[in-house]
C-alpha cells in the first residue's frame, strides 16, 4: 500500500486536497488532505466512493465500434476493437471528412468542467484547430456569469471562501454550497456562531435557507427585479455610499436610472415575493458590515441571467460594502492572478472557422441553416451531451442520424455512448496527470497519475497525441508528453517558475495574493480600474440592453416554472450511474394538490418539446408554481427515459450566449 497526496479536479468549487491509498495500482481509499484550506480533511461521499466509479460494471475498459443500427440500445449494437483499429477507423474519417468536406464538418464537442489544463485544453484543442474543425463555444454554464464579473469588475478574484468567516451577513443568492460546494457550510455555520445573519435568494427551501434570517424564495428568473429594485431602494432612501460610487465607479446615473422603475413592491410582486421580507433584505443589506454576497449559478441560468448576475454584482459597489475582509462579492475565483495558462500547450492558433453554441447542438445536427456546412463527424470528450444539453430529443434525433459518425470519448458508459459510432476507453482523475486551478479555492495543483488505468483506458493526451501523429499534424517542437505540456504551460510566462516552485515543495501554489481584498491589496482590473456598473460592451451585446427585464415565459397550456438543480450525489451527470433507483420530481402541496397528484404517484411533465414521466415528491420546500427535477438524470432514472432537458428549450441567455436551464415553462399531471 503507497499512500499520495492530490486533489479533486471534478467540477466544484472547493478543489478538495486528496490522501489517497493504492494497492497494486488500485485506489482503495481516498479522503481529505489538508493542503487546500478549506478541505480541512474531509471530503464529499462522491469522490470518498470514487472506486465504484473507477471499477465499477460501468467502466469502458476496451474501444468499441458500432455494428448495429443507432436506436439508442446496446445489446448486440457494439463489439469489442483493439485500439489500433479504433484509431485508425477515427483517423481516416477525420481526413476522409476533412479532405472532401472541409474541416468545418468535424466538430468537436466538449465541456470540461471536470478537467484541467491537460486534459481538457491541450492535444485535442491543437488537433481540432489544426483540423480547421467548427469551433465549440462552451456555454452549458458560467459564460453569462464570467461574462458580468469581468465586465463590472474585470478579471479579479471575489472575497476568499475563507473569509466568509469575517462576515456579518451571508447572502446566498441563487447558491446551494449543501450539494454544489460543502467546504463553504462549515464557515457559513463559524460566521453564524460569531453573530452573522444569513440571507439565502433560492426558490427552494435549502438546506441553509431553512436555517436563514430571511428566505426569499423567489420565482425563477426574477433575480434581475429584485436586485435592481435593492439599488433602488439604497439610492433612494440614502443609504447609496456616494463617495464611493463617485470615486471608484462608472455608470451609477445610468445603473439608477435602468432600477428606477423597480420599486420593491413592483419587484416583490414580479418575484411573488412579500415586500415586507424584501424591504428587510434591504435594511439588513445597507446596515451589516462586512457583507459578503455568494453569487450562485442559479441566478444566471435564464433569460434574465446576464443581467441578474451583472445587478446582482453591482450591490456591493453601490452600497460600499468593500474594502474590509469578508466583505463584497464571490461569483468564479478563477482569476486569481495566476499568470500562466494551457494556451502555450495548446500551440496552435484559433482561426475563425464556424462556432456552435453547444446548447443549439441539436439544431446544429440537424437543421445546420443555410450555407453551414453540415457537422458529419462529431468527436465527444468531457462530456455527456444527451443528458446536459437542452432540448434532448433534438439533440436524440440529430445523434440518430445514420450518416453522421460519432466518437465518444469516455470513462464510463454514459447514455451519449449509447449513439456512438467509436466507443474509446478514457482515464480518469488520479489515473492520469492533471493541472488544475480552483474556481472557489485559490490554489492550483499539479496531479501526478496515482492508480494504474483499469482495462486499455488511455488519457485525452494519449488519444489526440496519436491522432496528431497519425493524421501527420504534429510538427517538430511541438510538446506531446504530459511532462512537455505541463513545461510549456509553466515555462509560458514568467509567473511560472515561482508557481513550479511552490509545487516542488508543498505539493500545491497559491495565487501571489492570498486572500486579495477588492479595493485593498487588489483593485478592479477594468480599463481605468474603475467599477463600470453599465459596461457599454454588455449593454450592446444584451438583446435588450442591460439590466431589461424580459418576462415570464410561462402561460396558460404551461404555467409551472421547471429548475434543475445540482444534487449531492452527482456532479452534472457523472456518477449517475452509481444512483440507483427512480428519480423523483418535487412539487410544492398547492401545486399537488390543485392536480390530485400525492406523495409517491406516477406524474407526466410536459410541454411542447417533450415530457418525462416519474415519480411525484410533493415537498413544502419549493415554492408555489415551481417543479424541481435533478440536472444530470441519466435514463434509466426516469420511466419514459427522459431527463429535464427533454423539456428545456435551446434559447440563450440576454448576453453571453449561456444556458437557460431554468426557463423550461411545463404543465404537470397524474400518470395514466
Ligand atoms: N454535488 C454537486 N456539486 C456540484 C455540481 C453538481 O452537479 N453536484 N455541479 C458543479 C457545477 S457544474 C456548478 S456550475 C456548480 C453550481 O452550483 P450552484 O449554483 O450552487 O448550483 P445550482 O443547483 O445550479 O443552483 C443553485 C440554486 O439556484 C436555485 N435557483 C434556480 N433558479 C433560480 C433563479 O432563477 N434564481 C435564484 N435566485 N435561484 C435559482 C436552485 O434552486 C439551486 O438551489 O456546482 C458545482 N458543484
Ligand atoms: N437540466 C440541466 N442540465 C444542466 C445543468 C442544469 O442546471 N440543468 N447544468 C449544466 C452545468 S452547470 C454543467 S457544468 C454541464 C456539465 O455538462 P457535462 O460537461 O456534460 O458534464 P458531465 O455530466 O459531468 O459529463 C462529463 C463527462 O466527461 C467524462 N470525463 C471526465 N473526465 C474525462 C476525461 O479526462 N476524458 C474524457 N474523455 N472524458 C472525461 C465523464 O465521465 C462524464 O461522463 O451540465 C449542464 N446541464
Ligand atoms: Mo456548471
Amino acid at each position: 500500500m503507497t499512500t499520495h497526496e492530490s486533489a479533486c479536479p471534478l467540477d466544484c468549487p472547493d478543489l478538495c486536497s486528496l490522501v489517497v491509498d493504492v494497492e497494486d495500482g488500485r485506489v482503495k481509499r481516498v479522503d481529505g488532505g489538508t493542503r487546500t484550506p478549506i478541505t480541512d480533511g474531509f471530503i464529499c461521499g462522491k469522490v470518498r466512493n470514487i472506486a465504484d466509479h473507477l471499477y465499477g460494471d460501468d467502466r469502458v475498459r476496451h474501444p468499441m465500434i458500432r455494428v448495429g443500427p443507432k436506436d439508442g440500445s446496446v445489446e448486440g449494437k457494439f463489439r469489442q476493437a483493439t485500439w489500433d483499429e479504433a484509431l485508425e477507423l477515427v483517423a481516416q474519417r477525420l481526413r476522409e471528412t476533412r479532405e472532401r468536406a472541409g474541416g468545418e464538418a468535424i466538430l468537436p464537442f466538449h465541456y470540461g468542467g471536470s478537467n484541467g489544463w491537460l486534459t481538457e485544453g491541450a492535444l485535442a484543442t491543437r488537433l481540432f484547430r489544426r483540423l480547421g474543425a467548427s469551433r465549440c463555444v462552451r456555454s452549458l454554464c458560467a459564460l453569462p456569469s464570467g461574462a458580468a464579473a469581468r465586465g463590472l469588475y474585470g478579471a479579479v478574484p471575489g472575497v476568499a471562501l475563507e473569509d466568509y468567516a469575517e462576515a456579518r451577513l451571508i447572502v446566498l443568492w441563487g447558491m446551494n454550497p449543501s450539494a454544489t460546494g460543502i467546504h463553504l457550510v462549515p464557515i457559513i455555520d463559524r460566521a453564524i456562531e460569531r453573530g452573522a445573519k444569513l440571507v439565502v435568494v433560492d426558490p427552494r427551501r435549502t438546506p441553509l435557507a431553512r436555517r436563514a434570517h430571511l428566505h426569499l424564495a423567489v420565482r425563477p428568473g426574477t433575480d434581475l427585479p429584485v436586485a435592481l429594485a435593492v439599488i433602488r431602494e439604497l439610492f433612494a432612501s440614502g443609504r447609496a455610499d456616494e463617495r464611493f460610487l463617485a470615486e471608484h465607479t462608472r455608470g451609477a446615473d445610468e445603473l439608477r436610472r435602468r432600477a428606477e422603475p423597480w420599486t420593491i413592491g413592483r419587484a416583490a410582486a414580479e418575484a411573488g415575493i412579500s415586500d415586507l421580507d424584501l424591504g428587510h433584505f434591504v435594511d439588513l443589506y445597507a446596515e451589516s458590515r462586512p457583507a459578503v454576497i455568494r453569487a450562485g449559478w442559479g441566478l444566471e441560468r435564464n433569460r434574465n441571467g446576464g443581467s441578474a448576475v451583472a445587478a446582482v454584482l453591482a450591490l456591493p459597489a453601490v452600497a460600499g460594502k468593500f474594502g474590509e475582509r469578508g466583505g463584497g462579492y464571490t461569483m468564479s475565483n478563477g482569476d486569481a492572478g495566476w499568470g500562466v495558462g494551457p494556451e502555450p500547450a495548446i500551440a496552435a492558433a484559433e482561426a475563425p472557422t464556424r462556432a456552435v453554441n453547444m446548447v443549439e447542438l441539436g439544431r446544429a445536427l440537424t437543421e445546420p441553416g443555410e450555407g453551414a456546412p453540415k457537422i458529419e463527424v462529431l468527436f465527444v470528450y468531457n462530456c455527456n451531451p444527451t443528458q446536459t444539453v437542452p432540448d434532448q430529443n433534438q439533440v436524440l434525433r440529430g445523434l440518430a442520424r445514420e450518416d453522421l459518425f460519432t466518437v465518444v470519448h469516455e470513462q464510463v458508459f454514459t447514455d451519449t455512448c449509447r449513439w456512438a459510432d467509436v466507443v474509446l476507453p478514457a482515464t480518469a482523475f488520479l489515473e492520469h496527470r492533471e493541472i488544475r486551478r480552483g474556481y472557489g479555492a485559490m490554489r492550483l495543483y499539479d496531479s501526478p497519475a496515482v492508480a494504474t488505468p483499469p482495462g486499455e483506458a488511455r488519457s485525452n493526451n494519449q488519444l489526440f497525441g496519436a491522432l496528431l501523429e497519425k493524421l501527420g499534424l504534429w510538427r517538430d517542437g511541438d510538446p506531446m508528453t504530459d511532462d512537455e505540456l505541463a513545461r510549456a504551460i509553466f515555462d509560458g510566462s514568467p509567473a511560472g517558475a515561482g508557481l513550479r516552485d511552490q509545487l516542488a515543495a508543498k505539493g500545491v501554489a497559491a495565487p501571489p495574493l492570498d486572500r486579495p481584498r477588492l479595493f485593498v491589496e487588489i483593485h478592479p482590473a477594468t480599463p481605468d480600474g474603475k467599477v463600470d456598473l453599465v459596461p457599454a460592451a454588455l449593454d450592446a451585446e444584451a438583446r435588450h440592453g442591460l439590466y431589461h427585464y424580459e418576462a415570464d415565459p410561462g402561460s396558460e397550456r404551461h404555467p409551472l416554472a421547471l429548475i434543475s438543480p445540482a444534487i449531492a450525489q452527482q456532479i452534472s451527470s457523472t456518477f449517475g450511474q452509481l444512483r440507483k433507483g427512480e428519480a423523483a420530481a418535487e412539487l410544492a402541496p398547492e401545486d399537488a394538490a390543485a392536480r390530485a397528484i400525492t406523495d409517491g404517484d406516477a406524474i407526466r411533465i410536459w410541454n411542447d418539446l417533450g415530457e418525462v414521466t416519474c415519480r411525484a415528491k410533493v415537498s413544502a420546500q419549493v415554492r408555489a408554481g415551481v417543479v424541481v427535477l435533478a440536472k444530470g438524470l441519466w435514463r434509466f432514472h426516469t420511466r419514459n427515459g427522459q431527463a429535464s432537458n427533454a423539456l428545456i428549450p435551446p434559447t440563450l441567455t440576454d448576453f453571453a450566449g449561456g444556458a437557460c436551464y431554468n426557463d423550461a415553462r411545463v404543465q404537470v399531471e397524474r400518470a395514466p
